[in-house]
């Protein structure tokens, strides 16, 4: 019989992940879920025939040149393959693949939801009556900005842009976006949504701009400080793709001085540390800030799991993985 393939974990996944890796697999798992140390994953890679790491886990260059002979494959479990040096996984012979189109509906949702919780003060006002803040209804409390009629922005019209587009447009929204290529017409027929091959022209006309993008070389601080000058002082900003697109300080500046209106952040630039100036913000109630969780649901980490597991099966029966990363998509 076939020996079967080492199948690094890197962080604990949902339980039927894990039963069913076992079952596959020489699954090594990671039951306390304490992220990996460079010297656990130079372990790992060492070791393994397939890693699973997480946006957690950094597979550098430096890492990839320790790697043992076996290692063939990095499985992600995440859709962002920013933690990983493709471009020297490919050089090595690695095969690279991640989990697009499972958690596009969830971070869509999420992204609504800090739409929603940054222009209609959600986040203050649930912090109201626990905080027994609150004396009475005034006419004049507690307003926050309309959204029905406002124009949106999307920075990066893939899968998440679109969804997200989707249900902006049933809350009333115009959709307005920006992206390496304009998508197909029918696309844009259907979300009604306007093509700004300038992203600095588009930016300085949005009431509300949401990053969708993945983080590329190419999206590094896309939104620098000069193109966060160009908003209007009355818009938000949301980001649940990679903090590193917006210049957070910049960003954080902006809305001190009031030039931004406010801004709702699932993802920061050096994560799990938050920019001090953000917190400050987020007690003042000019920005609402998530723990990385736009994607968060038990029904996505285990359809994250099983891409996971088919793109490893498949690969190991020597056929094409699914969501094989190519050079193409960096
Ligand atoms: C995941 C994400 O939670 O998939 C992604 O790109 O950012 C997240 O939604 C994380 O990546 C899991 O590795």
């Amino acid at each position: 019989m076939k020996k079967r393939p080492l199948v690094v974990v890197t962080r604990r996944l949902p339980d039927v992940v894990e039963t069913r890796m076992r079952e596959l697999f020489d699954a090594r798992l990671n039951l306390d879920d304490a992220p990996m140390s460079q010297a656990e994953l130079i372990e790992a890679v060492r070791a393994a025939d397939v890693l699973v790491p997480t946006v957690t886990d950094k597979i550098d260059a430096a890492v990839l040149a320790q790697a043992g002979p076996n290692l063939k494959l990095i499985a992600n479990f995440g859709n962002g393959v920013d933690n990983i040096d493709v471009q020297a996984a490919l050089t090595r012979g690695i095969t690279v693949t991640n989990t697009p189109g499972v958690l596009t509906e969830d971070t869509a949702d999420m992204t609504m939801a800090l739409i929603l919780a940054v222009a209609r003060r959600i986040a203050e006002g649930v912090r109201i009556i626990p905080e027994d803040k609150w004396s009475g209804w005034s006419p004049t409390w507690m307003l926050g900005r309309r959204i029905t009629g406002k124009r949106l922005g999307i920075v990066g019209m893939g899968r998440i842009g679109q969804a997200l587009a989707r249900r902006a447009k049933a809350f009333g929204l115009s959709i307005h976006y920006h992206n390496r290529r304009r998508v197909p017409q029918a696309v844009e027929d259907e979300l009604e949504a306007t093509y700004w091959e300038s992203l600095d022209q588009m930016l300085a006309r949005m009431d509300i701009v949401s990053v969708n993008s993945p983080h590329t070389p190419a999206t590094y601080h896309l939104l620098s400080a000069r193109r966060l000058k160009l908003l209007k002082p009355d818009a938000i900003i949301v980001n649940t793709a990679r903090g590193e697109i917006i210049d957070e300080n910049a960003l954080a500046r902006l809305i001190e001085a009031g030039e931004i209106a406010g801004a709702g952040l699932d993802v920061f630039e050096h994560e799990p540390q938050v920019n001090p100036r953000l917190l400050k913000l987020a007690r003042q109630g000019k920005v609402v800030l998530l723990p990385h969780m736009a994607s968060a649901t038990h029904e996505g980490r285990i359809d994250m799991g099983e891409k996971v597991i088919v793109n490893i099966k498949t690969f190991m029966d020597g056929h094409r993985p699914p969501d094989r990363v190519l050079p193409s998509m960096l």
